[in-house]
């Protein structure tokens, strides 16, 4: 999978896929993450990129030239890319998203600076607005390398094949169990006996009933969207009624 990346400031994404999970990724050529600098697309002597709004007002908009030249190159390579604007009026982005936007083979990221983009660059080039929550970065960059992250993960080969199984039938629905490894005692804190007994039945049972206690404490909005069994809404009940800790 392929992203061209189109930013004012290019150098902000020369460390994160140098590391780690991503930075295996594009060894092993399962991803390409290219970044296009929309400055270079200016041609005024002083490659000038944005501008005083008309009207009136705060900040500067980004001028929708270098942005609409920056694109078109992109698409005369891959007529099929699919253009994507980050913006916080963008449609919150969530693991469902992230899933539909993996099937595909090319993104275009556009990160958005000051006061925005020019509303035409909306109108004739973006498939697509994604914000990743509701607070206000100073650009899109930051949310462009969230989303390369999320997308990236879920590519064939990008986590171990093990890994990726166990997160789409859990994905989505119920947070975590915790975790423990080595001491079983740290300043008389000790490790849930059950992990240690062997008993394997009894450690699904425990996990699947401390996933579902801490999605009721932490995200009850979650447990509405949950695929639940029986036994889940037995061990719920229970937890609702004694559980406060
Ligand atoms: Cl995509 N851009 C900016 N500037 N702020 C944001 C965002 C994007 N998503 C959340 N906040």
């Amino acid at each position: 999978m392929r992203f061209d990346i189109l930013t004012l400031f290019p150098e902000m994404f020369s460390s994160p896929f140098q590391e780690s999970i991503l930075a295996k990724a594009i060894e092993k050529g399962l991803i390409e993450v290219r970044t296009i600098n929309i400055r270079d697309f200016a041609l005024d002597k002083r490659r000038i990129v944005d501008d005083a709004p008309y009207g009136g007002g705060q900040g500067m908009v980004m001028k929708v030239e270098p942005i609409a030249r920056a694109i078109e190159q992109v698409k005369s390579e891959d007529p099929s890319v699919r253009t994507i604007y980050l913006t916080p009026e963008g449609k919150p982005l969530n693991q469902e998203m992230a899933r539909q936007l993996s099937s595909r083979s090319h993104l275009i990221l556009l990160c958005g600076r000051y006061e925005g983009v020019d509303e035409r660059v909306r109108e004739l080039f973006i498939d697509e607005e994604i914000s990743i929550g509701d607070y206000v970065l100073t650009g899109g960059e930051l949310a462009a390398m969230v989303l390369i992250d999320t997308v990236s993960r879920l590519l064939p080969g990008v986590l171990g094949s093990d890994r990726s199984a166990e997160e789409d039938s859990f994905f989505g629905s119920l947070l975590e169990y915790p975790q423990y490894t080595r001491p079983a005692s740290f300043r008389g804190y000790e490790v849930p006996e059950v992990l240690l007994s062997g008993n394997h039945q009894a450690i699904s049972l425990w996990r699947r009933k401390e996933a579902l206690r801490r999605t009721w404490m932490r995200r009850p909005d979650l447990l509405s969207k949950a695929s639940l069994s029986e036994e889940d809404k037995k061990i719920l009940e229970e937890i609702s009624k004694k559980d406060v800790s």
